[in-house]
């Protein structure tokens, strides 16, 4: 299980932890239900999806005529792993250019994400190039600039100021001239409240799709995991201004709100593709539900 289940102990043993010792093993009673009620809702899992994992539960100690409690913990394994869709790959085959446009509120992780990415890409083979979209701050062009050079795939930048527009059909044109065949396009931190940043996305979006049609190929939307449920929120805004395809949810390493997993993939059902589990260039794994619930009851420590 190994980076997974380190990466999530936090959410483990804070909440989910407790979610064993509560199950024991005695009669199950209205009492079970709150209890776990209340678990579901303090591990980030929010009232709606909580709701449906409930349900769910009920259902089966019906249908089964379970009475222990000892009984429902494979049935609520069932229950987190069905609101998990099955895993997709990336969308980036079968054409010349494919264009990856990660979005999402300031801090994030999207700089960091992209990086590793990257990297994750160009080790599989691919050919990899970035566009520095963030053209608000100098330190986010530098930044992306040193990310690049250090897992080894070039950056098109413009200066601080420019229109990410122009940074971006410029990058493409040099995707296309070098023969590169994923474009990763870095985008400023923005809040899913402020009206014309959301609108420079769609012109960004814009532009893409114009320089090449069917682009681009995947949006990743990136959630900072650190922010449990107001994260739900951004997603929400994020997913009516643009078309969000996936999500990557960063920094669960340093947080027990890792049920926000759930809710986030219930409400929107968007997939999420990526976590981040630490701030290192392989700290970014492809997103694997059945590993994700069973890391999230697993003893070992
Ligand atoms: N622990 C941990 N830290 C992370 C992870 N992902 C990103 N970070 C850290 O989060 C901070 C912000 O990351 P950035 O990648 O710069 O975030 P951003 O979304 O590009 O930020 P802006 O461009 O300012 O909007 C950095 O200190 C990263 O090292 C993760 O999975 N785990
Ligand atoms: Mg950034």
């Amino acid at each position: 299980m190994g980076i997974f289940r380190r990466g999530l102990a936090k959410t483990r043993q804070s909440l989910f932890g407790r979610i064993s010792q509560l199950f024991g093993n005695s009669d199950i009673t209205p009492d079970t239900w709150d209890d776990i009620e209340a678990t579901l809702i303090q591990s980030d899992l929010g009232t709606e999806t909580t709701a449906t994992v409930i349900e769910y539960l009920q259902e089966v100690v019906r249908e089964e005529g379970l009475t222990r409690t000892g009984d429902l913990q494979k049935a609520l394994k069932q229950a987190l792993r069905g609101l998990l869709d099955k895993p997709r790959e990336l969308n980036l085959s079968g054409r010349e250019l494919s264009i990856i446009l990660i979005v999402g509120v300031n801090g994030s992780g999207k700089t960091t994400s992209i990086a590793k990415i990257a990297s994750r890409l160009h080790r599989a083979g691919r050919k990899v190039i970035l566009a520095a979209g963030d053209t608000f701050r100098a330190a986010a062009i530098d930044q992306l600039q040193t990310w690049g050079d250090r897992v080894g795939v070039p950056v098109i930048a413009s200066k601080p100021g420019a229109d990410p527009g122009a940074v971006v059909y410029d990058a493409i044109n040099a995707a296309r001239a070098r023969k590169h065949d994923v474009l990763i396009i870095d985008t400023a931190g923005r809040l899913h409240t402020n009206y014309n940043l959301m609108q420079e996305l769609a012109k960004v979006r814009g532009v893409i799709s114009k320089a090449v049609p069917g682009a681009p190929h995947e949006v990743l939307l990136v959630l900072d995991g650190t922010t449990g449920q107001n994260a739900l929120k951004q997603a929400q805004k994020f997913a009516e201004a643009t078309e969000v395809t996936g999500l990557v949810i960063t920094k669960l390493d340093g947080t027990a709100k890792g049920g926000m997993i759930f809710s986030v993939h219930n409400d929107l059902h968007v997939p999420v593709q990526f976590i981040g589990l630490g701030e290192g260039v392989n700290d970014l794994v492809y997103f694997d539900p059945e590993n994700f619930v069973e890391s999230l009851f697993s003893d070992e420590t």
